[in-house]
């Protein structure tokens, strides 16, 4: 059995237990309540992907782990849905790619950021930024642009999981090279992902994170073919096809 009393082969295990972990997230002050709205939007795709990791995304999360390794600084960032759905997983890769973990939130409040900062240590985080909001992202109105000028703000790879669009065009615009995590290979995020990985935030962290591991002994040679073989245009089209000629069972 599991954290949510169902034994893990049960056909819809995944979706149950991501469903849980969000609404979780809501008691304990972490996710937003647009949050569950958001997680319904993933899940719609996500059961036209068949609930599983297609092959481009796999190599999608190569190419990520392979790009955090090469990063002079690499930051996670992490929201009110990343958060409860995947707070140690995220910590676990963080330490195997040497990133720091930054929260960014859509709808920020004090609350909230000391809710998810507390989460995250909860789970092994040592240090969390966020909290200092002294950067900002240039072409942004909402509270998504406070950034730590020594996290977000001067990283150079910057991965960017389930928001909507406009910060991740922006951070684009500002050079710094992103890995977009989203469900929806049609989302602005996913446009200017360098490299988008469209999977559940649930497989694609821990995938990243045993890929790093396996590629740590690599040398900047072999790590940057990886990432140079990565097509992202390639990866997204893969993702619409599989979400559009899905076999529903
Ligand atoms: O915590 P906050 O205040 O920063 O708010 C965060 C949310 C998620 C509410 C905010 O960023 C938002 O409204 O996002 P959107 O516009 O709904 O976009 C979320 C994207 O993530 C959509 O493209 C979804 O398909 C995708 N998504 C949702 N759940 C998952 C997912 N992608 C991967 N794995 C998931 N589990």
């Amino acid at each position: 059995m599991s954290e949510i009393d169902l034994p893990e082969d049960h056909p819809r295990y995944q979706s149950l237990l991501t469903r849980h972990r969000i609404e979780a997230g809501v008691e304990k002050g972490i996710t937003s309540k647009q949050g569950l709205i958001a997680e319904g939007r993933g899940e719609a795709f996500d059961y036209l992907l068949g609930e599983r990791t297609i092959p481009s995304a796999d190599q999608a999360a190569q190419a990520a782990a392979a790009q955090l390794l090469l990063a002079d600084q690499p930051v996670i960032s992490v929201n009110g849905n990343v958060a409860a759905l995947v707070a140690p997983e995220i910590v676990d890769l963080a330490d195997a790619v040497g990133a720091d973990i930054e929260i960014n939130l859509f709808n920020r409040t004090p609350d909230r950021m000391a809710a998810i900062a507390a989460h995250l240590r909860e789970h092994g985080a040592d240090e969390v930024k966020g909290l200092t909001a002294d950067g900002r992202i240039p072409g942004l109105s909402h509270e998504r642009a406070k950034v730590d000028a020594d996290g977000i703000g001067s990283a150079d790879v910057v991965v960017v999981p389930l928001e909507d669009g406009d910060r991740a065009e922006a951070l684009a615009a500002m050079g710094k090279t992103e890995i977009v995590i989203d469900l929806n290979p049609l989302s602005r995020s996913a446009e200017s992902a360098a490299i988008p990985i469209i999977d559940n935030i649930i497989r694609a962290v821990p995938n990243m994170a045993t890929h790093a591991r396996k590629q740590q002994e690599m040398d900047r040679e072999a790590l940057d073919s990886i990432v140079d073989s990565f097509d992202a245009a390639a990866a997204r089209n893969a993702g619409e096809t599989a979400i559009r000629n899905g076999e529903l069972s």
